[in-house]
């Protein structure tokens, strides 16, 4: 199994849409390995979102995903399961984002735009290890 890292931002779990979201993984045919509903500390925050480091909205991305708790969860599937989350997940921008996806469907915002994916197999693999140290 190939594994990657998902999240539903603060936004998703105040809004209730975690178990709706989880469903459509679920339901593509990927499973869950991991999950857990958690507040994140400000030094994993601007660690897990470094390349942005020094962009305009950087300070407000840190401040939004510490507002409240995140449901963190490792993802798994037969092959590029970072790639299939993606695909469900839609554009950064909800704006952009095709119905059917995620962010398509459930959102409207650029920052508080629900969920979170990994982008390369190298950065599923590094925010498990920041995400999942235990492991
Ligand atoms: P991604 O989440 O689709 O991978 P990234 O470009 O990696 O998108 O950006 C990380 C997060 O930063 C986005 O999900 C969103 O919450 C926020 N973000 C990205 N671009 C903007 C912007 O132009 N304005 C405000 N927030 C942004
Ligand atoms: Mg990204």
């Amino acid at each position: 199994m190939d594994s990657t890292f998902f999240m539903c931002k603060p936004d998703a779990v105040e809004r209730g849409l975690v178990g709706e979201i989880i469903s459509r993984i679920e339901r593509k045919g990927l499973v869950l390995v991991r999950a857990e509903l958690r507040q994140i500390d400000e030094a994993t925050a601007k660690a897990h979102y470094s390349e942005h480091d020094g962009k305009s909205f950087f300070d407000d991305l840190v401040s939004f995903i510490i507002r409240s708790k995140v449901f963190v969860t490792e993802v798994a599937g037969p092959k590029d399961t970072w790639a299939v989350v993606r695909t469900l997940i839609g554009e950064t921008n909800p704006a952009k984002a095709a119905p059917g996806t995620i962010r398509g469907d459930f959102a409207v915002d650029i920052a508080e735009n629900l969920v979170h994916g990994s982008d390369s197999a190298q950065a599923a693999a590094r925010e498990l290890a920041l995400f999942f140290p235990e492991q």
